[in-house]
């Protein structure tokens, strides 16, 4: 940020009266526009009851519009019903000023139309070369429609490339094509991924009509949300625990789903269609599948904060479970604990010492920040190179911090091992947040 912006201030307040959601609030999903949610809003009535929400008018000002040919119908136009299955967005595709501000990089591409294992198969790609074959293919698609919709599929099923995770942010730091949206700055993961320089959970998604990305529930738990800059999505996407009515035998989710076996299975569900300008907001836990209806580019961040975190722990904390029960025969093995933590990191992302990591990493810079506040400084802890958080917030983080401590100091493998570096530092972290005032929390998620 340009030292002469000034920042802005994420002003958490606590939770109003009727907090909690009702049953008419749980009964279908919101559009909210950015001209009038505020983030004490967002983050009590959406983020904290882990409801969705499609907020419009989120990316007005980003540059990355500019990969959007100007004069070409306006990102945020939704198509009437008439236009639906029209798909013009290579008119509207800026290829060269793309290819102008990025690099020939080499870039993450799923195929569509092959499974491996639960997902698409992946490849490795150049940017210029993913971008040929998608307007080839655009070009294709357009001439064999006015042939004959049956070719259409055939050239459908040939080439469907979906670019997708690609840490593009991270890649070029210097290159601010978005902005993070207010209601999604408090983002514990990727402050600190993002501070330290690591793998982060930033992403660009740029994929043809029909692309698509299969059933499944976010990272970790975590959230997401994804901002579509041209383009149209469809989402199908049910509440917690209602995808175990797909389960298998053996327990296995669905590779793919639709509205025909939701119905038989009487699952909970909802669809969102979504816009350009438009984000929408994952909850934790929430399982989804999503197409784009017609050529999209999309930004989207995973995260978790003092809201989900809970959650996040109780996923890992299962997953241990999982990897001790895997591997129970070797429990007499010397390192058997160091064992399972590199399982576990292998197969959840992260293990209980990158999740301490973390928690140190969020705890210090807030504990900081307050220290600065309670001296009468000005905070000096940037989220996203532009918002502050005020009081409130950094003390709300801290005690979330102490309760999830809490909780951590009482899991049986944290235990197991009071001698350990894991333990030690747990309770070290405990007893610095137990400097700091307590308050009443809401109920966690
Ligand atoms: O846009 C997509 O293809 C997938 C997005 C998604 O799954 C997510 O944001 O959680």
């Amino acid at each position: 940020m340009a030292s002469d912006v000034a920042a802005l201030a994420l002003l958490l307040e606590p939770p109003p009266p009727g907090t909690t959601l009702n049953d008419k609030d749980a009964s279908h999903i919101c559009r909210r526009s950015a001209s009038d949610l505020s983030y004490n809003d967002f983050y009590w009535q959406y983020m904290h009851n882990n409801w969705p929400v499609i907020i419009t008018d989120v990316s007005n000002n980003w540059e990355c519009r500019n990969w959007i040919r100007s004069g070409s119908a306006t990102p945020d136009d939704k198509d009437d019903e008439a236009n639906a299955n029209i798909n013009t967005a290579h008119t509207n595709i800026n290829f060269d000023y793309l290819k102008s501000r990025i690099g020939d990089c080499l870039v993450p591409v799923a195929d569509c139309n092959a499974k491996y294992f639960n997902s698409h198969a992946k490849i490795e790609l150049r940017f210029y070369d993913f971008l040929a074959r998608w307007r080839r293919s655009m070009l294709q698609k357009e001439h064999e429609q006015e042939l004959n919709s049956n070719v259409i599929e055939k050239a459908m099923a040939l080439n469907n490339l979906y670019l997708k995770d690609w840490h593009l942010a991270a890649q070029l730091p210097a290159y601010e094509f978005y902005s993070v949206p207010k209601y999604f700055a408090s983002d514990w993961l990727n402050e600190q991924l993002v501070a330290l320089k690591r793998d982060d959970y930033r992403f660009v998604y740029m994929g043809p009509r029909n692309s698509w990305t299969s059933y499944h529930a976010d990272v970790f738990g975590s959230y997401s949300w994804s901002t579509n800059i041209v383009g149209r999505k469809k989402w199908l996407i049910m509440p917690p625990g209602e995808e175990t009515k797909l389960a298998d035998r053996l327990g296995n989710l669905p590779f793919k789903i639709d509205e025909e076996l939701l119905a038989e299975q009487k699952v909970r569900f909802f669809t969102i269609n979504q816009s350009a300008n438009e984000a929408v907001f994952v909850p934790s836990g929430w399982f989804h599948q999503v197409w784009n209806e017609t050529d999209t580019i999309s930004v989207n961040h995973n995260w978790f904060n003092a809201c989900n975190v809970p959650l996040v722990w109780r996923n890992l904390q299962t997953n241990m479970q999982a990897v001790r029960k895997e591997i129970a025969d070797c429990s007499q093995m010397e390192n058997f604990e160091a064992h399972c933590q590199t399982m576990l990191r292998a197969s959840f992302g992260i293990n209980y010492l990158d999740f301490i990591d973390l928690l140190e990493f969020i705890a210090a810079r807030r504990l900081t920040a307050l220290e600065h506040f309670t001296m009468g400084n000005k905070n000096s802890l940037l989220l996203f190179d532009r918002y502050t958080m005020n009081e409130y917030h950094l003390r709300y983080d801290l005690a979330r911090l102490r309760q999830l401590l809490g909780h951590i100091l009482e899991d049986e493998t944290v235990r197991r091992s009071t001698s350990s570096e894991l333990y030690n530092r747990c309770e070290s972290l405990l007893q610095r947040l137990k400097q700091c005032p307590d308050m009443a929390l809401p109920a966690e998620i």
